[in-house]
C-alpha cells in the first residue's frame, strides 16, 4: 500500500525539545522504511531563511517558507518532521489550512525548565540581554489552543513523548 505524506509540525519553546524528538522520530520511522525529511528552524536559517531575523515578520516569513517547502513534500507522500519555535498562531493556523495533512504537536515545558536546560547558552544570553528578542524572555509565545498533541517533557521520556506521535500516525492511518 502506498505511503500518505502528512506534516508533523512541533512547536514550542527553545529548549522544549523539539529537536530531540524529531530525532527520535527520524530514527524510528526511517528504520521502518518510511521516506522521511527534517525541516528543522536552526538549520533552515542556515540556507532557505539565511539572513531573516526574529522580528514579528521574519519569524512569519521563516513559517510561511517552511510551511511551502512542507506542503510540497507532503503532497508527495513524505512525512514531514518540522521542528520550529513557530511562536504566532495566526501563521500556524495558515500553514495547518493549506498543507492540510497537518499534525499540530505542542512540545511544552515550563520556561523555567527551558531556561535550566539552557541547552545551548542562550537564555543566559537573553538575560543578559546579549540577545533581544528572545521567545519566552522578552518575546511572545502563543500557546496551541486545540493542539492534536502535547508532549509535556518535564514529565515524559523523550521514548514516550515519541510514541504518542507514533501513535496518533498509526491511528489516523499514516504509518
Ligand atoms: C528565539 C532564537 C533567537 C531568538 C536565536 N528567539 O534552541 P535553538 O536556538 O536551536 O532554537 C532557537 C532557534 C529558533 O529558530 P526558529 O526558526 O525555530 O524560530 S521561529 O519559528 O520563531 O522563526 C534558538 C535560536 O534559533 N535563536 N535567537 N531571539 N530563538
Ligand atoms: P528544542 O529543539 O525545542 O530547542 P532540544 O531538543 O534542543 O529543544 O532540547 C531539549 C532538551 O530537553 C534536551 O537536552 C533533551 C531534554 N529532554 C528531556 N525530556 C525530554 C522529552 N520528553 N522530549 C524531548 N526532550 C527532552
Amino acid at each position: 500500500e502506498k505511503q500518505r505524506g502528512v506534516t508533523i509540525w512541533l512547536t514550542g519553546l527553545s529548549g522544549a525539545g523539539k529537536t530531540t524528538i524529531c530525532r527520535f522520530l527520524e530514527t524510528e520511522l526511517r528504520r521502518t522504511g518510511y521516506k522521511i525529511e527534517v525541516l528543522d528552524g536552526d538549520v533552515v536559517r542556515q540556507n532557505l531563511s539565511k539572513g531573516l531575523t526574529f522580528s514579528k515578520e521574519d519569524r512569519d516569513e521563516n513559517i510561511r517558507r517552511i510551511g511551502f517547502v512542507a506542503q510540497l513534500l507532503t503532497r508527495n507522500n513524505v512525512i514531514v518532521l518540522v521542528s520550529v519555535i513557530s511562536p504566532y498562531r495566526a501563521i500556524r493556523e495558515e500553514v495547518k489550512e493549506r498543507i492540510g495533512d497537518f499534525i499540530e504537536v505542542y512540545v511544552n515545558a515550563p520556561l523555567e525548565v527551558c531556561e535550566q536546560r539552557d541547552v545551548k547558552g542562550l537564555y543566559k544570553k537573553a538575560r543578559s540581554g546579549e540577545i533581544k528578542n528572545f521567545t519566552g524572555i522578552d518575546d511572545l509565545y502563543e500557546i496551541p489552543l486545540e493542539p492534536d498533541i502535547e508532549c509535556k517533557t518535564n514529565q515524559e521520556s523523550v521514548a514516550q513523548s515519541a510514541n504518542k506521535i507514533l501513535n496518533k500516525l498509526e491511528k489516523l492511518g499514516y504509518i
